[in-house]
């Protein structure tokens, strides 16, 4: 092929308001925003990446005020000029260069990878190795902090048959309140809908010995991080004490966390996230680590937009092994996009668009009008 040089690298922050306030441990979100790349190559070819997180800087390390800022001054002056067809040698140039900054690393590769599928005219998911399914399950999360208000919310999506499964988030309010809530849920939406449950770190240990135990007992699905991320060894003795299965999400962020997490079985299910491991072929090789010691995986997400959840689902797609379906409903809870072809969801599944790339294009028009000004 011929040589193809990165020219430049357009980053914009967008503001888009939530349907509903979406209450987590951490932080309330009324909008979301979400830092836009536009990469353009030499050939005329466009990729398109999204870094975005969750609640400014509450969730992680990475603000999208700091991930653009970023992306101009440390990622651009790298990149720009540099043969754009080899993504892992330009993923391993930003490595040696910018430690940490897996989300920014995420929304980069993703316009890399779109760029060289436009120019193929293949998928994403074709670049990594071919998908074995067009489609995958996608859960909703309750979450407007009012238990009635969370149960209507279910059982529309039931009836409508949007979704079928249902996470709650809590941890923060009193453990006895917010398990009088889970409770209070799973009742309202009956025995054959699964329920699961994410506390965001916000217990310790022995807090969450005594909520699991309360919650495996309502005939919860699946726990999702009790404890702060840092605590591998209590996530373990967590694991190994309960029946019901123990998630790890915030703990399971990058290739490495995966493998030590692993070796000490901390964790039975791990949630993968684009934004957490620096990128989708870091995904596919934490779900090799997974594959090899029995974890079962899940396809999770930072409540990206429309560009950061086909990324995922390009990703996940590949992966034959994803137990527990995904969560990538994140533009189902924003009031407007700003994509021409919007992802169709339906029957508790969402559709991964055909491509070329991601298969998503850009509305220039939303853009300007949801950009931060
Ligand atoms: C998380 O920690 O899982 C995913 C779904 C949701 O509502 O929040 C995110 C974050
Ligand atoms: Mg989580």
């Amino acid at each position: 092929m011929r040589e193809v040089q990165i020219e430049s690298i357009e980053t914009t922050i967008v503001d888009l308001p939530t349907i509903r306030p979406h209450h987590l441990s951490m932080a309330v979100m009324r909008n979301q925003t979400m830092v836009i790349v536009r990469l353009f190559c030499s050939d005329g070819i466009e990729g398109l990446g999204e870094a975005t997180t969750i609640g400014g800087l509450s969730y992680g390390d990475e603000s999208p005020e700091g991930m653009k800022l970023t992306i101009d001054t440390y990622v651009l002056p790298l990149l720009q000029g540099k043969s754009a067809l080899s993504v892992n040698a330009l993923m391993s140039l930003l490595d040696h260069h910018i430690k940490g900054n897996y989300f920014v690393k995420s929304a980069i590769e993703t316009a890399l990878l779109d760029a060289q599928g436009k120019r193929l005219g293949v998928t994403v998911s074709d670049l990594l190795g071919g998908a074995v399914s067009r489609t995958l399950p996608v859960l909703w999360t309750l979450a407007s902090g009012d238990t009635s208000k969370d149960i209507q919310e279910a059982q529309e999506f039931i009836a409508n048959g949007r979704h079928n499964t249902f996470k709650l988030k809590i941890g923060r309010n009193d453990p006895k309140v917010d398990i009088a809530h889970v409770v209070a849920i799973k009742k309202g939406v009956g025995p054959d809908i699964k329920v699961t449950v994410d506390i965001n770190q916000a217990w310790s240990e022995s807090v969450a010995k005594q909520g699991i135990t309360l919650l495996q007992d309502a005939g919860i699905d699946l726990i999702e991080q009790p404890i702060v991320k840092t605590n591998f060894d209590g996530l373990a003795r967590l694991t190994q004490y309960f029946r019901v299965p123990i998630m790890a999400d915030e703990a399971a962020g990058t290739v490495s966390d995966a493998f030590k997490l692993a070796k000490i079985g901390g964790g039975s299910v791990f949630a993968l996230k684009i934004a957490k491991s620096g990128g989708l072929i870091n995904i596919q090789k934490q779900a090799a680590i997974a594959q090899g010691a029995g974890i079962s995986l899940y396809g999770g997400t930072m409540l990206e937009g429309t560009i950061g959840t086909v990324a995922s689902a390009q990703v996940f797609s590949t992966i034959p092994t994803l137990d527990w379906g995904t969560e990538l409903f994140g533009p189902l809870l924003l009031t407007d996009d700003i994509v021409k072809n919007r992802i169709s969801y339906g029957n508790g599944v969402l559709e991964i668009p055909e491509g070329p790339g991601l298969g998503v294009e850009l509305d220039m028009n939303q853009v300007e009008k949801y950009k931060r000004k």
